[in-house]
């Protein structure tokens, strides 16, 4: 290993160890380590051809995978040998693996559940490539600038990236707007190239490696020269940096209505890229399209590659020639789609006249599709095209095998409400595969000190079987055992909390204090608002009896900001005055203090997580598809305070109710309560203690010198409160008592963190990829 980093130092690198920096030395060990990963990867093609396997591929607009060198390490069973030989090598393994920029192409849950499905595929061996977007700027980095967030551009790919190749051979033109001509002669007006990147993923053991494949997009004219000669510099370089603008950022939300067309550019043009790789590697081993639904699994993450169900069949129909029903055919044996989100504002469609001038061949053969399938199915009333707009929904569905939710209830809900009619047309299609995490990140990795307790009384087997954590539960009678359990928590708090008080300024967090997490993009209906509110609730209630025995909490916060979303915002410079007032308040702040972290990413989960003694998981019920890190936190063994909502159900269900503290209303009882007049005047004329810190709120007590600032917030919780803030804060403010009750017998709450890792087993996404692999891909796996 150390000569495997020197040498790459020196002939990769081109430095001697006295001039390397850490970037250096970095970059030489990942690519030492990619190395080691490029035999598996070889073999691992060359058996999936020899066994004619079938093959899977996901596309996803985002995958965030995060940091990728110590992932690649621990999957390689590497740890000792590089910590040791960067040792010797005069060098910190600690610092090198935290030197690494967070590969941010995702906004959340949704991006980061693809990166977990890849690794989860290579553990189980399944023939996989994963299909996205090369962005050069992910997700923005967030800064807070007196309380609110500013964003940055993020420039991960400024320095040089170790993991992936480039493959210039790889390369497909796509083509937008034009003409068609005679029905089906699509002639583009304009094109780019997509060029391919691959990042080799492998799985647990380095058994088995896939491909990510990420498309970067090239100019096809890559330059003007003329123009350049007669001085017109800038012009002579436009039409390339057109071209580059389709992968130049992630977009942050879809909410607002600049960028719509690039938006969808970015759809098309990764998914008919990927489409048509996937095409060429099927004809490069079989002969007959109509094998592909026995050879190939493609799986749509959310909508945003729906597009791609329209450009296979055209493909089929215009360059292969098949003709049009059994091309749809084809294709719908092939497509699966997993919808995340029932939020309707989240549900993507595009207008008519937009579309039809970016894709005027795709329009067409989405109304005969569409035609096709109301000829089918005379009793249905709605379609893809509907009041001037292209439903991505209704057209995923009709071009999927299968349909899936991310959680059994955000499944049920599914199948009542937005796809009602088409579920009552096709009762088989739609599936439930409540989402997973892998544990090699997300206990192995980044919680090592549990993990280490772990292994030594279960050994290594839990990592690619995690329901072996339930061999933990008689290890619970070991008063050692949980000695240690609860010895490692506090040890990862005080990390945590060394770090958050030399980087946030006025915090004074001290391990002995409960830790409360929440961490997520801000949304109404992930309710931070309703967190902060009970914050301040409690913050009045400690000065009004100081003495009265109060658990201490820390309240930790983060998370990023859709940046056109201005009520979301609000809350973030809440949370920040909020923190100045309390944190600075010598009455109360050995009792309670309040953080928000700047930049919530991977990585920052990654510490976080493992420190938790209290999981915030408080949606509005029936508006989280399933959540994923409420799945972390308990495999970390922390408690969640939460909502019947999304997966909390199955956690709740799996970690036993009596580890869990549940509070609010049920979906049926959000939707009885909305249809009340005044719901939230009631509720706030109920609760006094809500009433109060409204009251700070809207008075200014936390903006002093500007005392209207966050009257909005006060005004929309008291006022319309579509996600029923006001609703659910007495029974949350209720839940929070009997979570500090429960905190202050110390024995009792590590028996139920310690249960919590104990039961959190099922929700490995290598369960979850196994769901896919029987219900919707109907593949195998090669190990
Ligand atoms: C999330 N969706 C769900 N969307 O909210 C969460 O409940 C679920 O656990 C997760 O998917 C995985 O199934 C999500 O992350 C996005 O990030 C969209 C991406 C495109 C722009 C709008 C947000």
């Amino acid at each position: 290993m150390k000569d495997a980093i020197g040498r790459h130092l020196s002939y990769s690198i081109g430095k001697t160890p006295g001039a390397a920096t850490l970037r250096d030395w970095r970059m030489a060990v990942s690519l030492a380590i990619r190395d080691r990963m490029a035999d598996a990867w070889f073999a691992s093609t060359r058996r999936t051809y020899e066994a004619g396997a079938k093959r899977v591929y996901y596309l996803s607009m985002e995958f965030l995978v995060g940091r990728l060198l110590e992932d690649g390490i621990v999957n390689l069973r590497l740890e000792e040998r590089v910590s040791e030989a960067l040792a010797e090598l005069g060098q910190d393994y600690a610092e090198v693996i935290a030197d690494e920029p967070d590969a941010a192409l995702g906004n959340g849950g949704l991006g980061r559940l693809a990166a977990c499905y890849l690794e989860s595929m290579s553990t189980l061996g399944c023939p996989a490539y994963g299909y996205g977007i090369r962005y050069e700027h992910g997700l923005f980095r967030q800064q807070i600038v007196d309380g609110r967030q500013v964003e940055r551009p993020e420039t991960w790919l400024q320095q040089p990236h170790a993991w992936e190749f480039e493959r210039p051979e790889s390369r497909y033109e796509i083509g937008f707007g034009g003409s068609v001509r005679d029905g089906t002669v699509w002639t583009p007006g304009e094109s780019v190239w997509a060029e391919a990147f691959d990042t080799p993923v492998a799985g647990w053991n380095g058994r088995w490696v896939n491909t990510l494949r990420l498309w970067s997009a090239k100019p096809t004219e890559p330059f003007d020269l003329d123009r350049f000669n007669r001085g017109e510099y800038a012009a002579a370089a436009e039409s390339e940096a057109l071209a580059r603008t389709i992968s130049r950022v992630l977009y942050p939300d879809d909410t607002t209505e600049q960028g719509k067309e690039l938006r969808l550019k970015q759809e098309y043009f990764f998914s008919a890229a990927s489409i048509r790789d996937i095409l060429r590697r099927f004809e490069s081993q079989f002969s007959d399209l109509r094998q592909l639904p026995e050879k190939v699994a493609i799986q749509l993450n959310d909508t945003h590659p729906a597009i791609a169900g329209p450009e296979l069949v055209r493909l089929l129909c215009d360059e292969k020639g098949l003709d049009f029903d059994e091309a749809l055919q084809i294709a719908q044996g092939t497509l699966n789609y997993t919808n995340h989100t029932l939020l309707p504002e989240a549900l993507e469609h595009w207008p008519e006249g937009l579309f039809g001038r970016l894709l005027p061949r795709h329009l067409a053969i989405i109304d005969r599709i569409d035609h096709a399938h109301a000829k089918a199915n005379p009793s249905r009333t709605s379609s893809v095209r509907d009041h001037g707009q292209v439903k991505m929904g209704e057209l995923s569905f009709i071009m999927a095998n299968r349909v899936n939710g991310v959680s059994a209830l955000h499944t049920e809900l599914m199948k009542s409400t937005v796809f009602a009619e088409l579920h009552r047309l096709h009762p088989e299609r739609i599936v439930n595969q409540t989402n997973g995490v892998t544990p090699r990140r997300w206990l192995l990795s980044c919680n090592r000190r549990l993990s280490t307790l772990i292994e030594e009384r279960l050994g290594l087997g839990w990592v690619d079987d995690l329901e072996q954590l339930h061999d933990l539960e008689p290890h619970l009678d070991d008063p050692a055992f949980l000695d240690a359990y609860a010895a490692a928590k506090t040890a990862n708090k005080a990390d945590l909390a060394d770090w958050m008080n030399r980087t946030q300024e006025g915090l004074t967090a001290d391990p002995a204090m409960m830790f409360d997490v929440q961490i997520k993009r801000i949304h109404e209906y992930k309710r931070q608002h309703l967190n902060i509110l009970e914050t301040i609730a409690l913050w009045q209630a400690m000065r009004d009896a100081p003495n009265a025995g109060w658990t201490p909490r820390l309240k930790l916060f983060a998370g990023k900001a859709a940046p056109g979303y201005v009520f979301a915002k609000e809350i973030i410079h809440l949370i920040n005055a909020v923190a100045k007032v309390v944190n600075a308040d010598k009455i109360t702040n050995k009792m309670l203090q309040v953080a928000f972290l700047p930049n919530y990413n991977v990585s920052l989960a990654e510490k976080l997580i493992p420190a938790a003694d209290l999981s915030e998981q408080i949606s509005t019920a029936g508006k989280e598809a399933s959540g994923t890190g409420n799945m972390k936190f308990a495999l970390n063994g922390a408690l969640t305070i939460g909502t019947l909502d999304g997966a909390n159900v199955e956690i709740r269900d799996r970690v036993g109710a009596e580890n869990f503290f549940l509070f609010g209303m049920t979906t049926d009882e959000v939707d009885q309560r909305r249809a009340i007049p005044d719901h939230a005047a009631k509720a706030v004329e109920a609760d006094s203690r809500l009433a109060r810190a409204l009251a700070a709120v809207r008075d200014g007590r936390f903006s002093p010198e500007d005392p209207g600032l966050f009257r909005g917030i006060a005004d929309n919780i008291s006022g319309p409160d579509y996600f029923l803030v006001a609703s659910d804060f007495s029974d949350y403010w209720r839940a929070q008592r009997e979570v500090d009750g429960a905190f202050a017998n110390a024995g009792d709450w590590t028996r139920r963190a310690a249960l919590n890792t104990a039961r959190s087993g099922w929700f490995s996404s290598d369960r979850a990829i196994r769901g896919y692999l029987d219900d919707i891909w109907g593949a195998e796996t090669l190990l």
